[in-house]
């Protein structure tokens, strides 16, 4: 159809790797609006859905939730927003969240953003931020580690097999991560 599809960039990487603090920098400069899957997954367990319990659930545990359940909640944060330039924080987790996403919305997206952090200082940065996150403690930590690399890094292999894989090292301070970001997003002359 003759539709014009939005932009979607997703922005992966592991667990505590900054994802969330560098989409918020993001949004402020280039205009973007940031749908964090996590996010939206843990709006969805406080508003009392029937998915709920389920969801809540599979976080606790590091568990990627179905792809139905999730993409659903994006495709309802995109129609909202009115805008037509995203960034997808956290999904796509596996590659069946990918090709769902691909045969359910027809988008592909512009690039892929991906956050490289050895995994000590993602869990340091874990474990304080405080944020009440059930998901913050050790024993979750480590099994979000696991799926993250089984699962989720497989994801990114993918998207750098078809040169769409922009690697930022995110082990530098928040201000450096950006620069090198900022510089990604801003258009070249010619
Ligand atoms: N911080 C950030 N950058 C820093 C830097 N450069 N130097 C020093 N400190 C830095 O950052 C984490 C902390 O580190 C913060 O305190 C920050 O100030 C500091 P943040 O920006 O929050 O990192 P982020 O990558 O967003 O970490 P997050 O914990 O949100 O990542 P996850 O991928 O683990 O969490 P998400 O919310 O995406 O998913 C949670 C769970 O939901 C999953 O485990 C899964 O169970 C479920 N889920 C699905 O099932 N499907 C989905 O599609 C998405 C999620
Ligand atoms: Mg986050």
């Amino acid at each position: 159809d003759s539709e014009k599809k939005p932009t979607v960039v997703f922005v992966l990487g592991g667990p505590g790797s900054g994802k969330g603090t560098q989409c918020a920098n993001i949004v402020e400069h280039f205009g973007y609006t940031h749908l964090s899957a996590g996010d939206l997954l843990r709006a969805e367990i406080k508003s009392g859905s029937e998915n709920g319990t389920m969801i809540q659930n599979m976080i606790k545990e590091g568990k990627i939730v179905p792809s139905e359940v999730t993409i659903k909640l994006l495709q309802k944060a995109m129609q909202d927003s009115g805008n037509d330039k995203f960034l997808i924080d956290g999904f796509p987790r596996n590659e069946e969240n990918r090709a769902a996403f691909e045969a359910v919305t027809k988008i592909e997206p512009a690039f892929v953003l991906f956050f490289d952090c050895p995994e000590e200082e993602m869990e340091r940065r874990i474990l304080s931020r405080n944020q009440g996150r059930e998901d913050d403690n050790i024993e979750t930590i480590r099994k979000r580690f696991k799926v993250f690399l089984e699962s989720s890094l497989p994801v990114v292999e993918y998207y750098d097999s078809k040169g769409k894989v922009q690697k930022v090292d995110a082990a530098k301070p928040i201000d450096e991560v950006f620069e090198v970001v900022k510089a990604i997003f801003t258009p070249k002359d010619e």
